[in-house]
């Protein structure tokens, strides 16, 4: 199995925190973005949206998007769970994972985009809706820190899925200044501290 990725990037940073939670062994080939190297035309031929990740089995077949990636990996290593082990928890576990999606990392990584140098003259960057995200993103937390004040992960009493979005999203904020301060949020810095902690954060 061989992932294609990039080290900074969060979502390619979801799947190899999912692969190392699960202890299945990959190979790995840095498609660096920084280089442009996901928009040569042999990379799109992977994937036609020039996006990581990319996973690749032995046998050549190809999956984009890391929640389809996650799922796959999920059903051909079902221990540990990390997608739900019944109705109610998968149904928590999806639900919790949309919220860090949305309201995490798409605002968080918009943020990014649109005001980072990293992107200056090669998209359309608009600060405005930049500052306008940061607001929501500072509203989350505080959701996100009162949610963390009733159980130890985001979804439930364990770690899962849910948590590694979170996660990926929150550190991906680094670059654009935001970070978890423990005086405003202190149940979302310890449930930070406490998933950071884990081996798998270091993939
Ligand atoms: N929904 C996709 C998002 C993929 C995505 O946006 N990947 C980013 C890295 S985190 C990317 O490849 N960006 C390339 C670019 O911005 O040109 C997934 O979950 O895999």
């Amino acid at each position: 199995m061989l992932l294609y990725h990039d080290l900074r990037a969060p979502n390619p940073r979801r799947v190899r925190i999912f692969l190392a939670e699960k202890g299945v062994a990959y190979d790995t080939i840095e498609v660096s973005i920084a280089a442009s190297a996901h928009q040569t035309p042999q990379f799109a031929k992977k994937n036609p949206l020039q996006l990581l990740p990319v996973l690749e089995l032995d046998d050549g077949r190809v999956l984009r998007e890391s929640m389809a990636i996650s799922r796959f990996i999920e059903e051909m290593h079902p221990e540990p769970n990390l997608f739900g082990a019944d109705a109610w928890e998968r149904a928590q576990i999806e639900m919790w994972n949309r919220h860090a999606e949305l309201e995490l990392l798409l605002p968080i990584s918009m943020i990014f985009r649109n005001s980072n140098k990293f992107y200056e003259g090669k998209i359309k960057q608009s600060p405005d809706f930049a500052a306008n995200m940061r607001e929501v993103v500072a509203g989350r937390f505080a959701w996100f820190d009162s949610e963390l004040g009733q159980r130890e992960y985001i979804a439930g009493a364990r770690f899962s899925i849910a948590d590694i979005t979170a996660l990926c999203a929150i550190d991906f904020g680094k670059p654009s200044g935001i970070r978890v301060d423990p005086a405003t949020h202190p149940n979302l810095a310890a449930w930070h501290a406490r998933v950071s902690a884990r081996p798998s954060a270091k993939a």
